[in-house]
Protein backbone atom coordinates (compact mmCIF):
# COMPACT_ATOMS: atom_id res chain seq x y z
CA UNK A 1 0.00 0.00 0.00
CA UNK A 2 1.44 3.37 -1.42
CA UNK A 3 1.32 5.93 1.79
CA UNK A 4 -0.14 9.53 1.39
CA UNK A 5 3.14 11.25 0.70
CA UNK A 6 4.18 8.58 -2.27
CA UNK A 7 1.40 8.37 -3.61
CA UNK A 8 1.15 12.26 -4.37
CA UNK A 9 4.72 12.50 -5.04
CA UNK A 10 3.92 9.60 -7.88
CA UNK A 11 0.79 11.53 -9.15
CA UNK A 12 3.29 14.58 -9.77
CA UNK A 13 5.35 12.58 -11.61
CA UNK A 14 2.21 11.13 -13.53
CA UNK A 15 1.70 15.15 -14.22
CA UNK A 16 5.40 15.43 -15.54
CA UNK A 17 5.37 12.54 -17.83
CA UNK A 18 1.82 13.69 -19.40
CA UNK A 19 3.29 17.24 -19.77
CA UNK A 20 6.80 15.64 -21.31
CA UNK A 21 4.65 13.76 -23.90
CA UNK A 22 2.62 17.50 -24.91
CA UNK A 23 6.10 19.18 -25.14
CA UNK A 24 7.12 16.57 -27.43
CA UNK A 25 3.81 16.14 -29.57
CA UNK A 26 4.17 20.44 -30.24
CA UNK A 27 8.23 19.67 -31.52
CA UNK A 28 6.86 17.19 -33.65
CA UNK A 29 4.33 19.94 -34.89
CA UNK A 30 6.48 22.29 -35.59
CA UNK A 31 9.09 20.53 -37.07
CA UNK A 32 6.35 18.97 -39.51
CA UNK A 33 4.91 22.27 -40.51
CA UNK A 34 8.84 23.32 -41.29
CA UNK A 35 8.74 20.27 -43.85
CA UNK A 36 11.62 18.05 -41.57
CA UNK A 37 10.06 14.39 -41.66
CA UNK A 38 12.88 12.97 -39.73
CA UNK A 39 12.89 15.48 -36.82
CA UNK A 40 9.11 15.27 -36.78
CA UNK A 41 8.96 11.41 -36.57
CA UNK A 42 11.48 11.69 -34.26
CA UNK A 43 9.35 13.98 -31.92
CA UNK A 44 6.27 12.22 -31.91
CA UNK A 45 8.17 8.74 -31.37
CA UNK A 46 9.00 10.51 -28.32
CA UNK A 47 5.94 11.67 -27.54
CA UNK A 48 4.64 8.23 -27.76
CA UNK A 49 7.36 7.13 -25.31
CA UNK A 50 6.78 9.78 -23.03
CA UNK A 51 3.09 8.79 -22.98
CA UNK A 52 4.29 5.19 -22.11
CA UNK A 53 6.42 6.30 -19.32
CA UNK A 54 3.08 8.09 -17.52
CA UNK A 55 0.98 5.08 -18.10
CA UNK A 56 3.56 3.42 -16.48
CA UNK A 57 3.14 5.18 -13.36
CA UNK A 58 -0.52 5.04 -13.38
CA UNK A 59 -0.29 1.19 -13.46
CA UNK A 60 1.24 1.28 -10.62
CA UNK A 61 -0.41 3.74 -8.21
CA UNK A 62 -3.17 1.51 -8.84
CA UNK A 63 -2.13 -1.84 -8.99
CA UNK A 64 -0.74 -0.55 -5.36
CA UNK A 65 -3.82 0.59 -4.04
CA UNK A 66 -3.50 4.49 -4.81
CA UNK A 67 -5.30 6.51 -6.91
CA UNK A 68 -3.44 7.60 -10.22
CA UNK A 69 -4.59 11.36 -10.81
CA UNK A 70 -5.18 12.58 -14.40
CA UNK A 71 -4.59 16.24 -14.12
CA UNK A 72 -4.89 19.45 -16.03
CA UNK A 73 -1.35 20.19 -18.25
CA UNK A 74 0.85 23.20 -18.61
CA UNK A 75 0.75 24.01 -22.45
CA UNK A 76 3.69 23.05 -23.97
CA UNK A 77 6.59 25.91 -25.80
CA UNK A 78 4.71 25.74 -29.46
CA UNK A 79 6.95 27.83 -31.61
CA UNK A 80 10.72 28.05 -31.57
CA UNK A 81 13.65 30.24 -33.09
CA UNK A 82 15.56 27.31 -34.86
CA UNK A 83 15.77 23.80 -34.50
CA UNK A 84 18.99 24.29 -32.41
CA UNK A 85 16.72 26.03 -30.08
CA UNK A 86 14.27 23.59 -29.63
CA UNK A 87 16.81 21.04 -29.57
CA UNK A 88 18.15 22.67 -26.11
CA UNK A 89 14.95 22.94 -24.76
CA UNK A 90 14.65 19.14 -25.30
CA UNK A 91 17.87 18.45 -23.17
CA UNK A 92 16.87 21.58 -20.47
CA UNK A 93 13.39 19.37 -20.41
CA UNK A 94 14.51 16.28 -20.22
CA UNK A 95 17.33 17.90 -17.01
CA UNK A 96 14.54 18.66 -15.57
CA UNK A 97 12.44 15.65 -15.69
CA UNK A 98 15.67 13.53 -14.19
CA UNK A 99 15.89 16.42 -11.02
CA UNK A 100 12.12 15.55 -10.99
CA UNK A 101 12.77 11.49 -10.59
CA UNK A 102 15.60 11.85 -8.36
CA UNK A 103 13.65 13.73 -5.59
CA UNK A 104 11.36 11.11 -6.12
CA UNK A 105 13.81 8.56 -5.50
CA UNK A 106 14.76 10.26 -2.44
CA UNK A 107 11.29 10.23 -1.06
CA UNK A 108 10.68 6.66 -1.49
CA UNK A 109 13.92 6.14 0.68
CA UNK A 110 12.63 8.51 3.37
CA UNK A 111 9.77 6.73 3.10
CA UNK A 112 11.14 3.73 3.50
CA UNK A 113 8.92 2.30 0.09
CA UNK A 114 11.79 -0.27 -1.49
CA UNK A 115 8.63 -1.33 -3.89
CA UNK A 116 8.81 1.81 -5.41
CA UNK A 117 12.54 2.74 -4.85
CA UNK A 118 12.88 -1.01 -7.06
CA UNK A 119 10.27 0.35 -9.60
CA UNK A 120 11.77 4.05 -9.99
CA UNK A 121 15.08 2.43 -11.07
CA UNK A 122 13.61 1.50 -14.28
CA UNK A 123 13.26 5.57 -14.93
CA UNK A 124 16.54 6.68 -13.40
CA UNK A 125 18.33 4.27 -16.28
CA UNK A 126 15.81 5.70 -18.98
CA UNK A 127 16.50 9.27 -17.88
CA UNK A 128 20.03 8.77 -18.06
CA UNK A 129 19.91 7.31 -21.80
CA UNK A 130 17.32 9.94 -22.65
CA UNK A 131 19.50 12.86 -21.58
CA UNK A 132 22.25 11.81 -23.41
CA UNK A 133 20.31 11.06 -26.67
CA UNK A 134 19.90 14.69 -26.52
CA UNK A 135 23.09 15.67 -25.50
CA UNK A 136 24.31 13.59 -28.84
CA UNK A 137 21.57 15.44 -31.15
CA UNK A 138 22.86 19.06 -29.35
CA UNK A 139 26.07 18.34 -30.51
CA UNK A 140 25.22 17.35 -34.11
CA UNK A 141 23.12 20.51 -34.18
CA UNK A 142 25.86 22.52 -33.00
CA UNK A 143 28.09 21.00 -35.81
CA UNK A 144 26.13 22.06 -38.45
CA UNK A 145 24.74 25.45 -37.48
CA UNK A 146 23.28 27.33 -40.51
CA UNK A 147 24.02 24.66 -43.25
CA UNK A 148 21.23 24.04 -45.19
CA UNK A 149 22.42 21.21 -46.63
CA UNK A 150 23.88 19.60 -43.19
CA UNK A 151 20.59 19.96 -41.66
CA UNK A 152 18.84 18.23 -44.54
CA UNK A 153 21.40 15.13 -43.76
CA UNK A 154 20.65 15.21 -40.13
CA UNK A 155 16.97 15.26 -41.02
CA UNK A 156 17.43 11.93 -42.75
CA UNK A 157 20.20 10.38 -40.40
CA UNK A 158 17.92 11.77 -37.17
CA UNK A 159 15.11 8.86 -38.56
CA UNK A 160 18.54 6.38 -38.48
CA UNK A 161 18.67 6.97 -34.45
CA UNK A 162 14.72 6.41 -34.32
CA UNK A 163 15.26 3.23 -35.66
CA UNK A 164 17.72 2.33 -33.04
CA UNK A 165 15.71 3.77 -30.20
CA UNK A 166 12.69 1.72 -31.18
CA UNK A 167 15.18 -1.64 -31.74
CA UNK A 168 16.26 -1.51 -27.72
CA UNK A 169 12.95 -1.06 -26.55
CA UNK A 170 11.62 -4.55 -26.70
CA UNK A 171 14.71 -5.73 -24.13
CA UNK A 172 14.50 -2.53 -21.81
FE1 LIG B 1 9.81 10.20 -19.36
O1 LIG B 1 11.46 10.04 -20.05
FE2 LIG B 1 12.23 11.65 -20.53
O2 LIG B 1 11.20 12.86 -19.92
Amino acid sequence: MLSKTIESALNKQIRIEAESSQVYLAMAVWAEVKGLEGISNFMYDQSDEEREHMLKLVKFVNERGGHARVSELNAPNVTFKSFKEMFEKLLDHEIVVSESINELVHISLQEKDYATHNFLQWYVAEQIEEEATARTILDKVNMIGDDKGGLYLFDRDIQQLTVNSAAQTPTA
